[in-house]
């Protein structure tokens, strides 16, 4: 009987603050999401650090740090390029396609990635900050010219560019600072939000992993979905355990349901 009635209270609980969650978003004026690589799963990009995450089987910092990358500019090119292909092939999902649709129904909404794909602007978001870069695009280490990845001739080995420097992938790496102004604008946002997501993200890499948390002390009604508990499941209001393109389309379609009643 204890067993029932503790599912039901959570159960029970869970829906309730679903509820809320579709209120404060059938009230909210400015909407702000942080998303990381979970929202991309069900494309078929491997996370970082969930089950079959990547960093499992490779060590991040060898492979997303400078000093990997001088040790060994081969391999981590490598890595970026077999990332590339991948990326290439895959589309947008469900919940890449729901985030851009709220877009166009909110007077300011805007997305801050931690992600490298590109897969908010191909479901048609137009909004969105790249927290850790791009992935398709390269730069040059000497004189800093970024350079899509066609213009670079592999057959020398290690990309070069016109100027003899080392290219290497426009993200960010480990130890090396976000975008000033892509962080200070996510941080503008999060103060600022009356609803702030956050999707797909294990909340465990800084400063990203602050936004959500920036956006709660500042007021906003906080949303998690993800498929396992965060440090951050405990302090948002809501939070969905499940996979973001099953759950971020529900919970928008009951918000226009509402809405539209
Ligand atoms: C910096 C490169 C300073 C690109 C990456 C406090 C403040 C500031 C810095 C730090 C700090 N504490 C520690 C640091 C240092 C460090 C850091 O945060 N370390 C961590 C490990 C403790 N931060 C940095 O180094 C940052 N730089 O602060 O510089 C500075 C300032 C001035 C001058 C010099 C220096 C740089 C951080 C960026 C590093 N780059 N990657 C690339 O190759 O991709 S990090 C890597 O982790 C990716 O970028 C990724 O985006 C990021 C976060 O991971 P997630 O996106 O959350 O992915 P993850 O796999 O972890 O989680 C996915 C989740 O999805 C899981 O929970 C899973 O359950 C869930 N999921 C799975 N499937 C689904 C799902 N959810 C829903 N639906 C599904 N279907
Ligand atoms: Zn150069």
């Amino acid at each position: 009987m204890e067993l029932l009635t503790r599912k039901f209270i959570k159960d029970n609980r869970l829906n309730c603050s679903r509820e809320k969650a579709i209120d404060a978003l059938c009230n909210a004026k400015r909407v702000g999401v942080l998303t990381g690589a979970g929202i991309s799963a069900e494309s078929g990009i491997a996370t970082f650090r969930g089950e079959d995450g990547l960093w499992n089987k490779l060590n991040p910092e060898e492979l997303a740090g400078m000093s990997g990358f001088l040790k060994n500019p081969q391999l981590v090119w490598e890595w970026y390029q077999y990332r590339r292909n991948i990326i290439e092939n895959v589309k947008p999902n469900a919940a890449h396609i729901a985030l851009a649709e709220m877009e166009s129904f909110y007077p300011e909404y805007s997305i801050s990635t931690q992600n490298i794909d590109g897969l908010h602007q191909r479901a048609g978001s137009q909004t969105v900050f790249e927290l850790h870069g791009n992935i398709l695009r390269n730069r040059c280490m000497e004189c800093g010219v970024t350079l899509q990845d066609d213009h670079i001739d592999e057959q020398m080995g290690i990309p070069k560019c016109s100027c003899g420097g080392l290219v290497r992938p426009n993200v960010v790496w480990f130890g090396e600072p976000l975008p000033e102004s892509i962080l200070t604008t996510s941080f503008e946002v999060a103060r600022h939000a009356d609803v702030y997501f956050s999707i797909g993200t294990s909340a465990a890499v800084y400063p990203a992993a602050y936004l959500p948390i920036e956006a709660l002390y500042h007021g906003a009604f906080v949303i998690e979905i993800n498929l396992e508990p965060t440090e951050l499941t405990p302090l948002a209001n809501t939070s969905l355990q499940g996979k973001a393109g099953e759950m971020l389309p529900a919970l928008w379609q009951d918000v226009k349901c509402k809405v539209t009643a």
